[in-house]
């Protein structure tokens, strides 16, 4: 009796308390999930009056089920995802979004290990430059493939392979590495009339740990993603597209690839090299991406199932936010600003995302089962946080279907508190759009958890 007594005492008084906690707002179960900086949502929404930086103002919308086929039949097993629903969506992709791509490897690509120095960086490191000709011909277009892997640990080891934006003499001062001759981007330091020059070495060493990732067993391998397709709009002149495009009549067909497609295709070419080197691990290789190279990474993971993991940080737009949020980037300002990254049919649903057939949580999806580790920062809210966050949530449905842990967590969780207890991982960090040690580290403690038991398999 006293004790029901009692029981009942504390059960009103605990709700009580959590009653009111929620009301006024000051409960942590409630609210200790990240929210974007009203200052800062209004300072960005004065700077671009036509962007939506307001959760309120996200329309209502409806994702599609990734578990339901395009005939409405349910997918219930692992058999209908992979042989019937992961197809039907991949093709969508293909159509609707980042265009289709060559399928087959191209057939007299050739592999030219130009630089082998086994000593490199004081002892720390194997360094390897491969030029990957993709037709095999003397003027056709090639990719340089830097490479470092750790002299202490016993090969082949696992990697991360990353395209980079400046070149791959950028990412580390090494006087060793071949400065690109490509057209490179105006406005940083060391390029001159669209080329880099000696200035430019070591320029992006903030975002490449490279001696931090040889130290925890890893190997890193770079493309300068210029080197596959020039980041600018010519009308697919240069880089692979004209030598690998099928025209007919004359004319690009609108599912025809942009530049995100030729730059997910050239990673698969990367792996094509791998899958040669006995000193890679090439069934644990992660492909990893910033911003516009964090979308083609989730792209490049999506379509090649030889990534074993599949890094996506900052992406945004086209890449792991929510398209129908319609919150920072849209689908209609990205098409305008970039009409070269992807296909043409994806312009028909500039302002009508609810009419496409796909949403990016989707696109996650098809890594399943994989390990993947999307990230937001909490400055970029042009990529939408939040909807990062959530395309990883709607993705998690599949994961479970195929039998492992999807995201572990039901809420967006709080700043610098990376959820990593799933087979995805996802953080908001502070700081703006960017490429941190932070964002390393955690990408590296995933990959010690996965990698640890597909090593055992
Ligand atoms: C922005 C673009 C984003 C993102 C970024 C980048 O201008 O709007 O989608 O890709 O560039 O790649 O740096």
């Amino acid at each position: 009796m006293f004790n029901n007594k009692l029981l009942i005492t504390f059960l009103t008084v605990f709700s009580a308390i959590f009653f009111s906690a929620e009301v006024f707002g000051f409960s942590n179960t409630a609210d200790s999930g990240w929210k974007a900086s009203p200052k800062l949502a209004e300072a960005l929404m004065k700077q671009r009056p036509e962007t939506n930086y307001s959760e309120q103002r996200v329309p209502k919308y409806t994702l599609p089920n990734p578990l339901v086929l395009s005939d409405g039949t349910k997918v219930t097993n692992a058999g209908t995802w992979q042989t019937k629903r992961r197809p039907e969506i991949l093709e969508l992709f293909r159509k609707y979004v980042y265009g289709r791509a060559p399928i087959d490897k191209p057939k007299n690509m050739t592999f030219k290990v130009f630089d082998l120095d086994r000593n490199a960086l004081d002892g720390l490191a194997t360094r390897k430059q491969v030029t990957v000709n993709f037709t095999g011909k003397k003027d056709g277009p090639k990719m340089d493939i830097l490479i470092y892997l750790p002299n202490a640990v016993k090969k082949p080891v696992p990697a991360f392979v990353i395209l980079n934006f400046g070149g791959n003499h950028t990412i580390h001062p090494d006087p060793a590495i071949k400065l690109s001759e490509n057209w490179m981007r105006p406005g940083s330091k060391g390029v001159v009339k669209n080329r880099a020059n000696e200035e430019s070495r070591g320029r992006g060493r903030a975002r490449f740990p490279v001696e931090k990732i040889l130290k925890r067993g890893y190997g890193l391998a770079t493309i300068y993603y210029g080197d596959i397709d020039p980041d600018f709009h010519d009308g697919f002149k240069n880089g692979v597209h004209p030598v690998f495009d099928k025209l007919i009549d004359g004319e690009r067909k609108p599912d025809a690839w942009g530049s995100i497609g030729a730059w997910a295709w050239g990673l698969s070419r990367a792996m094509d090299y791998f899958e040669t080197d006995d000193d890679i691990d090439n069934k644990r290789v992660a492909v990893l991406g910033h911003s516009r190279l964090g979308k083609t990474a989730l792209w490049a993971g999506a379509r090649d199932e030889r990534f074993a993991f599949v890094i996506s940080n900052n992406s945004g737009c086209g890449g792991a936010a929510l398209s129908r949020r319609r919150f920072g980037e849209t689908v209609e300002r990205i098409n305008k600003s970039f009409p070269h990254w992807f296909c043409e049919n994806f312009k028909k649903y500039n302002g009508k995302e609810d009419d496409l057939p796909v949403d990016q949580h989707m696109l996650i999806a098809l890594i399943a089962p994989r390990p993947v580790y999307v990230t937001s920062a909490d400055g970029d809210l042009w990529a939408d946080p939040r909807g990062e966050f959530l395309a990883c949530k709607n993705a998690a449905p599949v994961y479970q279907l195929l039998g492992v842990d999807g995201l572990g967590v039901k809420q967006m969780p709080g700043l610098d508190k990376p959820v990593q207890k799933g087979t995805i991982g996802y953080h908001v960090r502070s700081g703006g759009h960017n490429l941190t040690q932070y964002d390393w580290q955690q990408f590296m403690d995933f990959a010690d958890m996965h990698f640890v038991t597909m090593g055992r398999n």
